[in-house]
């Protein structure tokens, strides 16, 4: 593919960490790549390294024009239903993400994970393995790193083990995963994917091309995702916290156990998995069923699990002052995901929550919120909603901070007692107040160290 683009004309939308990567790389390899992106150069990064590789920059506004392409890399943030789009289509112009890029431009094996929630800790556990049994493996994508870049320079026996965002798998075409996972699937993104069929579906990409040498890795004790299973031409291995299984890995009587190929045996015991919490432990048996399935031993995987100390911005303690302990899930980015953090909750909690508008149903938070919540702060676009959903569930017990966050965290800690939690854990994206969840957690981090 790349030879045929070397002096052709290549259009990469949106520059940002995907299409800065994807325009810089394109151009490495002689295409006349194009940048474009609906916002001028001064609320852009990075542009410097861009120019610096002779790329082309189209800012405020797409190409009018795109006849003369011969193809267009869509970044995973940029929705399919806009206009350029249409005229690319039209033009008959191939349309790919990133994603597709790095896959055909790859000669290693890809572990693929994807799910609505525990992606990043999955992926980094499942890194983590590999590493620690002397594995070489590149780990990116959503994860917050473009694969585009680092891929040809693999090592023959290295892996890529690579976060897959539906909107990333939505622009895969030619991509297969060696060893995928699909986690769980709750609503999210519904702004841009509309029905839960339609997300579900494009997720279920992470299976495509599989062939019989190749697994798919399902959650069985999601009832949507197991319903994947039928269908598939990968090999599909099962993992379950809640169900003794005939194959697969599951947890029975406290333990962990990989049942496959007429053999039982025993991983680990469930407690001596470093990472704690009940969406942890079905974590930890993804990224142990795939590393298993990848050839790593059992004995390799346990001591990997044993010290594995999890993922900044998901259920982070960043600091304990005036006996409050703060906690830092900046993560939570649907209301799904602040639900494992509540289940997760050992200690009467205030909680923050809101953040940009993804049209989430925040109702089903109320039964946790009950149990574990004392007092809420809201913040930012949704925290209208929210209150709306809280009153009508009779929790009244929550105050506004706007769109200060220092506030915010202020009142969190004027409301907390000692041996309370302060939970940030917005069930909301960043993007109105921030420009992504890390920021939004590292700030979250400097406030509590400022306070100590
Ligand atoms: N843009 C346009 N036109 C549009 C929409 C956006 O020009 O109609 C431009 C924006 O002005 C901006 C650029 O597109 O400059 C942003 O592109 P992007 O949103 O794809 O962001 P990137 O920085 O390229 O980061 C993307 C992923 N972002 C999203 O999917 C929203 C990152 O995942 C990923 O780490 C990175 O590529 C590298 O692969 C982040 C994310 O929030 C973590 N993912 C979502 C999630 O986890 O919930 C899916």
């Amino acid at each position: 593919m790349l030879e045929e683009l070397c002096g052709k004309k290549v259009l990469v939308i949106g520059a940002g960490l995907s299409g800065r990567a994807a325009a810089i790389f394109l151009a490495g390899k002689g295409a006349a790549a194009v940048l474009a992106d609906n916002k001028e150069a001064d609320a852009l990064e990075g542009l410097d390294e861009v120019r610096a590789a002779g790329v082309e920059l189209c800012l405020g506004g797409m190409p009018q024009n795109t006849a003369d392409f011969a193809l267009a890399v869509i970044s995973p943030g940029v929705p399919l239903e806009i206009p350029v789009v249409e005229s690319l289509q039209k033009d008959g112009v191939p349309l790919i993400g990133e994603l597709e890029l790095a896959y055909r431009c790859s000669h290693n094996p890809y572990l693929a994970i994807t799910g609505t929630n525990g992606k990043t800790t999955t992926t980094t556990l499942l890194g983590y393995i590999l590493q620690q049994s002397g594995r070489e493996c590149l780990v990116g994508g959503n994860i917050g790193a473009a694969l585009v870049n680092d891929v040809e320079a693999l090592a023959q026996d290295a892996c890529v083990v690579a976060e897959l965002s539906s909107f990333q798998l939505e622009t895969a075409d030619t991509f297969k995963a060696h060893v995928a996972a699909f986690l769980n699937l709750t609503p999210d993104h519904l702004y841009r994917h509309h029905t839960m069929e339609n997300y579900g579906a494009i997720k279920a990409k992470i299976f495509a091309h599989q062939t019989a040498e190749d697994y798919a890795v399902l959650n069985y004790d999601d009832e949507a995702v197991r319903g994947y299973a039928e269908g598939l031409t990968g090999t599909v291995v099962f993992f379950s916290r809640r169900e003794v299984l005939p194959q697969g890995m599951f947890v029975e009587d406290g333990k962990v156990i990989w049942q496959w190929g007429g053999e039982c045996t025993e991983v680990i015991a469930a407690e001596d998995i470093l990472i704690k919490g009940p969406h942890n432990l079905e974590n930890a048996l993804a990224a142990a069923t795939m590393a298993v399935l990848y050839g790593v031993p059992v004995a390799e995987v346990r001591a990997a699990l044993m010290s594995f100390p999890g993922v900044p911005h998901r259920q982070e303690p960043v600091g304990e002052v005036n006996g409050v302990l703060y906690i830092n899930d900046s993560k939570g980015t649907n209301p799904d995901s602040t639900l494992m953090a509540l289940a997760a909750c050992t200690r009467p909690t205030v909680l923050i929550l809101g953040g940009f508008s993804k049209g989430s149903d925040f109702s089903p938070l109320l039964p946790l919120i009950k149990q574990h919540v004392k007092h809420i702060v809201l913040l930012g676009e949704t925290a209208e909603v929210i209150a709306d959903t809280l009153t009508a569930g009779g929790f009244t017990d929550f105050e506004h901070a706007g769109r200060d966050f220092e506030k915010c965290v202020a009142l969190a800690a004027a409301a907390a007692r000692p041996g309370d939690a302060v939970l940030l854990s917005p069930a909301c994206a960043s993007w109105d107040m921030f420009k992504s969840f890390e920021q939004r957690g590292d700030i979250f981090r400097e406030l509590v160290a400022k306070m100590g």
